[in-house]
């Protein structure tokens, strides 16, 4: 029975519960503390009662960042992260995890084992790599022998684990090089006919510690810097609306929990006054529920001129929600729904149900990262309005030529 629990892990996605906070039990037993972080409930409770029953106190988190939170709060022994989850997965977790804690023994899980995740996981220094469904006995075997790794290093190191050790000096040196290295690439966004209408500005860095935008975020959560790094991203989206080549309307990237930043709305702030040019994206993959108050926050966006997009809508996560707590002007469908869109039915019937709604609301549609004509074609058919991805052009200098 308990092995059946352990089976399936990434073949079945959940609509996300109201946004948890890291779930706690008393400490008991063994005392040690262990931090279990998976999207999917099922196997997240499964992993945490058969922890709970050998003596650990076993926490929860459904998500990255709200395990990143915890861990800045607190200590743990040993952490276990199943690698594929939206949003920030196990290996950006793992990363920003060694910014808080380098030494706490991480064990990453994956339904779909792949040399790709297998050597990140070593490369960023996780304590083992084990494959779905999970063997109990082998869990508890590789748990226990992980704790005892932490409780020597710690005794090695003189017990202190306190803030001393949550932020760790160098983590904040490579925060400053990182922002110092940001630099923004920006991607065509074109109507039905190849007219452009604007540009998605991505953030990139070229530093080892923070390639990918996702690590870059985990890293700024785990240091309390999400904030300024969302300021500095747009302090350089607003440079590029006065430089030589105008960009016309700009879709911008805002992390749900960085709309209650002031300086969005700040006269003097950095988009305020391109306000009426900016798309702000917020990505469905983040509790966007968990935002107080968010209805009259977007309104007053809305009102400085912002126009607002659901990014990456059908991964899967606040369902349609979002639509009822932003109303938003655009819509983007997420990769997953676009590729290979022409050979699968589902997907076809589902972009259908998304364009004649958002016709319906008067809510344009973008197909984000379309990669060929067969796509492209389909995603025509199916009523999308606007279209984005590598087909069309990578990200990079603004008002370079473009296919279509
Ligand atoms: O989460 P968001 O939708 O903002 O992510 C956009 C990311 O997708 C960027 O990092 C961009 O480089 C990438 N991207 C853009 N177009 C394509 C595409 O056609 N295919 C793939 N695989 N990725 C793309
Ligand atoms: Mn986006």
């Amino acid at each position: 029975m308990l092995h059946d629990c352990f089976s399936g892990g990434n073949s079945r996605k959940f609509v996300q519960p109201l946004p948890n906070p890291v779930t706690r039990t008393p400490i008991n037993g063994t005392g040690h503390r262990i931090l279990v972080v998976d999207d999917e409930p099922e196997p997240r409770r499964a992993i945490a009662r058969v922890l709970r029953h050998a003596g650990y106190a076993v926490s929860t988190a459904d998500d990255a960042h709200i395990a990143l939170h915890g861990l800045s709060r607190g200590h743990f022994d040993t952490i276990v992260s199943d690698i594929s989850m939206p949003g920030l997965n196990g290996i950006s977790l793992l990363r920003a995890v060694r910014n808080i804690d380098p030494e706490v023994p991480v064990i990453l899980l994956t339904g779909v084992p792949a040399i790709e995740t297998a050597v990140q996981a070593l490369d960023h220094g996780a304590y083992k790599y084990m494959v779905k469904p999970l063997d109990p006995a082998q869990l508890l075997e590789v748990t226990a022998r992980a704790v005892r790794l932490a409780g020597r290093r710690r005794a090695a190191d003189g017990e202190a684990p306190s803030s001393a050790r949550l932020y760790p000096t160098d983590g904040h040196a490579t925060m400053e090089r990182a922002l110092e290295h940001l630099r923004l690439v920006f991607q065509p966004i074109v109507h039905r006919d190849g007219s452009l209408f604007g540009y998605e500005a991505l953030m990139r860095c070229n530093m080892p510690e923070a390639v990918s935008p996702d690590s870059l975020i985990a890293m700024a959560t785990s240091l309390n810097r999400l904030q300024e790094l969302g300021r500095h991203a747009r302090g350089l989206a607003s440079a590029s609306f006065s430089g030589v080549q105008p960009v016309g309307t700009l879709f911008v990237n805002i992390h749900p929990s960085e709309l209650h930043d002031d300086e969005l709305l700040n006269p003097r702030g950095a988009l305020r006054r391109h306000a009426h040019q900016v798309v702000l994206e917020i990505t469905e993959r983040a509790s966007v529920n968990s935002i107080s108050e968010l209805p009259a926050r977007v309104e007053q966006l809305r009102s400085a001129g912002y126009r607002i997009a659901i990014d990456d809508l059908g991964a899967g996560y606040s369902g349609l929600t979002s639509f009822v707590l932003l109303k938003p002007d655009i819509v983007k469908l997420d990769m997953t729904l676009v590729r290979d869109v022409h050979r699968q039915e589902v997907k076809q019937r589902l972009v259908h149900s998304v364009t004649t709604l958002c016709a319906d609301l008067n809510i344009a549609v973008v197909a984000e990262g379309v990669e060929t004509l067969e796509e492209r074609a389909v995603l025509m058919d199916l009523g999308c309005d606007l279209f984005q991805g590598f087909l069309i052009a990578r990200p990079g200098l603004p008002n370079r030529p473009y296919f279509w």
